[in-house]
């Protein structure tokens, strides 16, 4: 029967790796690995990453916002999600032209780094073609919900265009 290993002896995996005389490679990939068991290297990459991309400026006046659901709704899924957007306009993904962008719900997830590609994945949806509104079946219990506007490149304005986050219920 095997024996379950505790938590703090897997953690301790690498530092043995790091004490290993003229194993410098693996040293660095311990490294990494350590880095990564306390978060450092998405942070990193992010840091790293970041003048590559160029990024869009916008008008200072731009505001993203929910015009449904309202903060703290309970609803039934799908819920219905409507974006707005004020000075600035909606244009589909690919499509540079100034003071536009397309929106991107974010779902149960932060606000990613900024100066790079949003994520594409079930908590960072994005509406390259230009829509305003979106039916989102959701899970019973509670979710939040934030808008993010991005560039042609789906990378977020300079500043970032985000909204405020909500908190909603979704019935069973
Ligand atoms: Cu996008």
């Amino acid at each position: 029967m095997p024996i379950p290993v505790p938590i703090w002896r897997t953690a301790s995996f690498p530092t043995s790796i790091l004490r290993m005389p003229g194993r410098r490679v693996c040293g660095f990939f311990a490294g990494v690995a350590l880095a990564a068991i306390s978060g450092l290297v998405p942070v990193g990459l992010a840091e790293a990453a970041e003048p590559a991309i160029p990024r869009t400026k916008r008008p200072e006046q731009a505001q993203v916002y929910f015009i449904s659901p309202e903060n703290g709704a309970t609803l039934t899924s799908p819920i219905v999600v409507r974006f707005g957007l004020r000075e600035m306009g909606v244009a589909p993904a690919g499509v540079a032209q100034p003071q536009t962008g397309h929106h991107h719900l974010i779902v149960d997830a932060e606000v990613p780094p900024s100066g790079l590609p949003i994520p594409k994945n079930d908590h960072y949806l994005h509406f390259g073609g230009g829509q305003t509104e979106v039916s989102l079946p959701l899970a019973p219990g509670k979710h939040t919900l934030q808008l993010l506007l991005g560039d042609h490149n789906h990378v977020p304005h300079d500043p970032p265009v985000v909204s405020e986050r909500i908190t909603i219920e979704v019935r069973k």
